[in-house]
């Protein structure tokens, strides 16, 4: 089954309301057992591959002065603590980069993510307005490094998934295949001249395998490869059968000078970012490279789920009724 258009709502609540109890019997369906039972597979899987790395697990930072400024627009969500701004974190790109300046080689972190999307996002399939993504950073790596480790964390999450959960993708329907590594690799201006602006889909459409995708014009932290102007150095994974992107990671911009003129070419305030800066100011943020797994994502990639909303309970969905 592939993903497709959207049609049913999801989260088992109607346009009024009703349907609580049906909301709660949705949490304890078969449905949602199966797919909790592929994310505690996932998830185990995770655990053990970072561990045998020595990739240290940090807790979760959930509100700071600084987040991720994100390339595309969401509604603000920060909160007033006596008179000092907080955002809740859209992703922990600078407090990796900040955990690494200060002495770590290695980290993850399970990291719940708060993204208040646009509401027509909600019919993608594919947003949540707060969702968790396994992201990591690792110091001196480049970014053949990272895509190698990303491509075979995934391969392996997904065989144990094929072969330790079968009953629950017996009952979700879902043939898995197992992922051939090493992944074909498109870049992103190429695809875009073959299948136009929303390259995405087709290639997540046509594709049998997930792909990767590089060279994406986006945030400042993303490196600009120092020999390619406009060339950058980062990469996501493509789910096939048009479940999409499920990866996204980089090469970092680490030196002052870099930084500022990627900040200052995205127009950006650097008022709020002047702490960060002043790290980089002083020579402490060290080269390395890393990447973001969204959890929700995998989970509907490996079960086959056509909304994302069935990957979690209490899913909240862009534009729909938010009740708990
Ligand atoms: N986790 C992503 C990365 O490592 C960043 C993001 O989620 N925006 O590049």
């Amino acid at each position: 089954m592939g993903a497709g258009a959207y049609s049913g709502r999801g989260d088992g609540i109607g346009e009024s309301g009703e349907g609580l109890e049906e909301t709660l019997r949705k949490i304890g369906s078969a449905e949602m057992r199966s797919a909790l039972g592929v994310l505690g597979e996932a998830m185990r899987v995770v655990h053990g591959r970072m561990y045998s790395e020595g990739v240290v697990q940090l807790m979760p930072i959930m509100i700071s002065p600084i987040t991720d400024p994100l390339n595309h627009s969401v509604f603000d969500a920060s909160i007033d603590y006596c008179g000092t701004k907080l955002e809740l974190t859209k992703s922990m790109i600078l407090h990796k980069q900040l955990a690494l300046a200060g002495g770590l080689d290695a980290i993850y972190i399970v990291s719940p993510n708060v993204r208040l999307e646009k509401p027509e996002k909600g019919e993608s399939g594919r947003h949540l307005l707060e969702f968790v993504q396994v992201d990591y950073e690792m110091k001196g790596r480049s970014m053949e490094q990272v895509m190698r480790f990303s491509e075979e964390l995934l391969a392996e999450i997904v065989e144990a998934v094929r072969t330790r959960r079968g009953q629950e993708l017996g009952a979700l329907g879902r043939e898995l295949r197992a992922v051939e590594l090493p992944l074909k690799v498109f870049d992103s201006h190429e695809l875009e001249r073959e299948y136009g602006a929303d390259w995405e889909t087709a290639v997540s459409e046509a594709s049998r395998m997930p792909v990767w995708v590089t060279n994406h014009e986006r945030e400042f932290y993303d490196r600009e490869d120092p020999a390619r102007p406009f060339t950058y150095r980062n990469y996501d994974i493509i789910y096939p059968e048009g479940f999409g992107e499920g990866l996204s990671g980089a090469e970092r911009e680490w030196e002052y000078g870099r930084i500022l003129e990627r900040m200052e070419r995205k127009g950006m305030d650097l008022g709020p970012y002047a702490a960060y800066l002043e790290v980089a100011r002083k020579g402490l943020l060290v080269p390395s490279a890393g990447a973001g797994i969204g959890v929700e994502r995998l989970v509907r990639y490996c079960c086959g789920l056509k909304h994302i909303a069935d990957a979690r309970p209490f899913a909240k969905v862009p534009g729909r009724p938010l009740v708990f």
